[in-house]
């Protein structure tokens, strides 16, 4: 027997440094391109430097960090870099509110979140780091802007804004509550300002058509990109506004409903409603409220259907003699179709909510299946199935979907309609009236008007010395910045004060990654070596906008030379939230997990004053509920290995994660159980007898190693780390049980399977792995080792019971090795003494196999 010494405790604080100098010393993920070898470019969405890492990011970067170790130990040439998503707003908010350089505070967050992340033992490559802040990134990002706006991808128009009266500054949707400022509190209002657009709108069918092609992909973000994108096949369809030569063009998905029209509406921001507007008083008014409202899709949808009637009249198509209504109606958007409809009540909610409430004609002409003519109406819930037109003159009869290719005809036929796709996705606004963003570099000349920065001027850089006392944007009001000679003319200009929407930002730092020092945007070499990214980790709050920016901006780089493939992200995963209970006071006060304890009679009471606290449901860590858990915390009692084990452990790796004392504690108790492990380790030289002269312990044992290893590969091919932890679990009980024999086979199982364990456990628990690996006498760090093969002979021993049955009635059963072939299986049956005496005499005809399942044997 080996002697078991009392094993000292394992103290990470000093295993945990030491192993991350020396894998930073070794360059151990150091990656350099090496055509020879496979690569495999592990990414996790880059942090915004807030100030502290939270418990999302250690949940996120430990999953990139198994894939990359792994991926690693799999012989792949790994790419696994780290960046800081560092332009924002935060950082100007707290230079309003700390009187502290958002320059200074985002590199002081920068190098607190670095030593943070290095305490995690990532296996990152940070010779590559790059922030989207510093000069020497963001002036790429202004070349390739200049490569769009010559590829006419940028473009500049007036576009309606929510501006904050008191702030100065344009506000994103999300930004309006209520119709205030979130800052400011101010009431926003609209504004016409010219801003800076990319032409996402180019690639929408592209965009679309392609998400087929992302397998790797969770089904649901391909959704909700598709509808996003939201491609319509509808009509365009000119009207006849009565006593006028001009024309009412509306956007319609259901021309088959145009008999049941009861109105026409336009948007407050129609040109036709700004005419009338002048003339108009009243609609003047009305529009100015659609304006404080807002005038948002998300608005929209909750908002009162509201309407005004401009007293024009639109002539029916196809109806002599039928006119309509047309109304200005807050729920028609100028930024989708024409800004335009005809409303049919009966077919459609929204329509019908609008036309109860003026009293407008409700005309059913869609039928649904199976349902009589006569008693067909509509009150108060609009029809919008499919069915029968009826009340629709030619098109009568027709099942609406061939309704809509007749009218469609009819309509092109009269050359008043046209067929036509539409999309929801609008091009992306990029200007941001803020300081902290990338310059765009152009220049507005008086006379050459919009005047490309030279390239050899690039960058343009932020000034350092602006101010953040009153409100607006500090670029504009510096009192030199903006202050230049047009470069094409010489005389007096300005440069462009907007910056650039910080989505630019991260869609292309996964191309940088790939050569971050070149002196262009990206080498092409190096690119074409790493790209695509072959696994992107991130939130699912990124699903819809960082996703499809980036594969715009890729497809974009493409056309302008700095990309050569379309799609930036091979395989896509998108991770839970971490969670926590949370607590209040009786008064209602959100409480953290530290300003509670247990008291004597098992209750949570308040430490402060010992009040009772009411436990509420789990929910995402938050600052506003005070249910935050520091990871540097965790760590600095437990060590990061405690911390990545627990993530990794708790639940499915796309679920929320349950955070809890007693989790963290168990996991911490399992790290201590492992190394006391190793000092049953013999020694490693010992070999093993052949397998046929193995005791059946010793062969059970090798079969459990080699299930593991198989188990564990496969689930971290597929994001199952808890079950590889699980697995990881059953190992080494099977491990602590075993009865190991002062023999040689017993001896060298005992040491293949703590050699197999560690290995296994290396890229979940780094530096823990490293220590037991240097504890058993190993030299070379674990980090270069490979991952063990797995010897199929030890898998395939398992056996299954097998149903036997004749004509299909069951006679039996038999035991066979999984996944034996038909004719063992069938000698082992035909064997049975039950089967053999029921088959006596009889002449089989044919026999059914279903491996590892069923044997049905057919006789005559
Ligand atoms: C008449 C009609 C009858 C409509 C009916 C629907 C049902 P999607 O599928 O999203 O493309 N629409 C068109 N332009 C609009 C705008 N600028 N603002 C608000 N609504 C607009 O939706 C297309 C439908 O949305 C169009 O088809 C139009 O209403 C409305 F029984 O035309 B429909
Ligand atoms: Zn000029």
């Amino acid at each position: 027997m080996t002697e078991i010494s009392d094993p000292p405790r394992y103290t990470f604080k000093d295993a945990e440094v030491r192993w991350q100098k020396a894998w930073e010393d070794h360059h151990c993920f150091d990656a350099r391109e090496d055509q020879s070898r496979p690569k495999y470019y592990v990414l996790e969405m880059f942090p915004y430097p807030s100030g502290r890492i939270h418990m999302g990011h250690v949940r996120n970067y430990t999953m990139g960090d198994v894939v990359a170790r792994f991926k690693r130990a799999r012989g792949f040439n790994v790419l696994h870099p780290m960046g800081w998503d560092a332009f924002g707003m935060p950082a100007e908010n707290a230079a309003m509110e700390q009187n502290v350089h958002p320059a200074a505070w985002t590199w002081q967050n920068i190098e607190t979140m670095r030593g943070q992340l290095k305490m995690m033992g990532l296996s990152i490559d940070w010779s590559r780091e790059i922030a989207t802040c510093d000069p020497a990134y963001y002036r790429h990002e202004q070349k390739m802007f200049l490569d769009f706006l010559d590829q006419g991808l940028v473009y500049r128009r007036e576009s309606w804004v929510n501006w904050d009266p008191v702030d100065n500054t344009v506000l994103a949707n999300e930004q309006v509550i209520d119709g205030r400022g979130w800052r400011s509190g101010a009431e926003v209002e609209k504004r016409q300002l010219s801003q800076w657009f990319f032409r996402i709108t180019d690639f929408a069918e592209e965009l679309r058509s392609d998400l087929e092609k992302l397998t790797r992909w969770p089904a649901r973000v391909r959704l909700m990109q598709e509808n996003w994108i939201g491609r319509s096949e509808g009509m365009r369809i000119q009207f006849k506004i009565c006593d006028q030569d001009q024309k009412l063009e509306v956007f319609t998905t259901r021309p088959d409903t145009l008999f049941g029209a009861s109105f026409c509406a336009i948007s407050p921001d129609h040109p036709i409603a700004s005419e009338l507007a002048d003339e108009s008083a009243e609609l003047k008014k009305f529009i100015d409220e659609c304006h404080r409202l807002g005038t948002s899709e998300a608005v929209l949808e909750q908002a009162e259907k509201q309407g005004h009637d401009t007293g024009l009249r639109i002539q029916h198509p196809f109806i002599q003699g039928k006119t309509l209504p047309l109304f200005v109606a807050n729920f028609v958007l100028m930024e989708y179709g024409t800004g335009a409809i005809f409303g049919c009540p009966a077919h459609d909610q929204r329509d019908l909510d609008f036309a109860n409430k003026y009293g407008l004609p409700v005309t059913p002409v869609i039928l649904p299946p199976n349902t009589a003519q006569e008693t067909f109406t509509i009150d108060t819930e609009a029809y919008t199935g499919p069915g029968i037109c009826i009340n629709s003159d030619f098109l009568d009869g027709l099942e609406f979907d061939k309704a809509k290719a007749v009218i469609a005809d009819a309509l092109e036929k009269q050359g008043t309609g046209q067929r036509e796709i539409n999309f929801r996705l609008r091009d992306w606004g990029i200007s941001r009236q803020r300081y902290w963003g990338c310059p765009i570099p152009v220049i507005h000349c008086k006379d050459c008007g919009i005047v490309p920065v030279p390239r050899e001027d690039l960058p343009v850089s932020l000034p350092e010395d602006v101010t953040f006392d009153v409100a607006g944007n500090p670029l504009d009001r510096h009192p030199s910045w903006k202050h230049v000679h047009c470069p094409s003319c010489g005389k007096a200009a300005q440069r462009e004060t907007d910056t650039m929407d910080t989505f630019v930002d991260s869609s292309w730092y996964f191309a940088r990654f790939c050569s971050p020092r070149s002196d262009q945007p990206v080498d092409q070499t190096a690119a074409d070596y790493w790209m695509p990214v072959d696994q992107y980790i991130g939130g699912i709050e990124h699903a819809i906008l960082h996703l499809l920016y980036s594969r715009f901006f890729t497809r974009a780089m493409k056309k302008t030379g700095w990309a050569s493939l379309e799609e930036p992200f091979d395989g896509l995963f998108t991770q839970g939230m971490v969670c926590h209970e949370t607590y209040q006071s009786e008064s209602g006060q959100w409480l953290s997990p530290d300003d509670i304890i247990e008291n004597d009679m098992g209750m949570l009471v308040s430490t402060a004053d010992a009040s009772p606290v009411k436990v509420g449901r789990s929910e995402k860590m938050s600052k506003s509920k005070k249910n935050v858990v520091d990871p540097a915390d965790i760590i600095e009692s437990y060590g990061a290995d405690t911390a990545r084990w627990f993530m990794l452990s708790d639940s499915p790796p796309d679920r929320d994660l349950e955070w809890t004392e007693a989790g963290i504690s168990g996991a911490w108790r399992f790290m201590n159980r492992l190394w006391r492990l190793v000092y049953r380790y013999p020694d490693g030289s010992i070999k093993p007898c052949a397998d046929d002269a193995c005791p059946e312990t010793v062969l059970e044992l090798r079969q459990s190693i080699h299930k593991t290893i198989d188990g564990i590969t496969k689930d971290l091919e597929s994001f199952r780390f808890n079950r590889a932890v699980a697995r990881i679990y059953e190992l080494v009980n099977q491990i602590s049980d075993f009865k190991d024999e002062d023999n040689q086979s017993s001896q060298a199982v005992l040491s293949e399977a703590i050699e197999t364990l560690i290995v296994l456990m290396g890229p979940m628990v780094p530096h823990l792995a490293e220590e037991m690996w240097s504890k058993i006498g190993k030299t070379g760090l674990l980090a270069n080792q490979s991952w063990p093969n797995v010897d199929p002979a030890m898998l395939i021993d398992e056996m299954v019971t097998l149903a036997v049955q004749i004509k299909g009635k069951l006679k039996g059963t038999i035991s066979v090795r999984r996944d034996a072939d038909q004719s063992e299986v069938e000698k082992i049956a035909l064997e049975e003494p039950s089967i053999a005496a029921a088959l006596e005499g009889k002449s089989i005809a044919r026999i059914i196999y279903v491996p590892n399942r069923i044997l049905n044997v057919v006789h005559a």
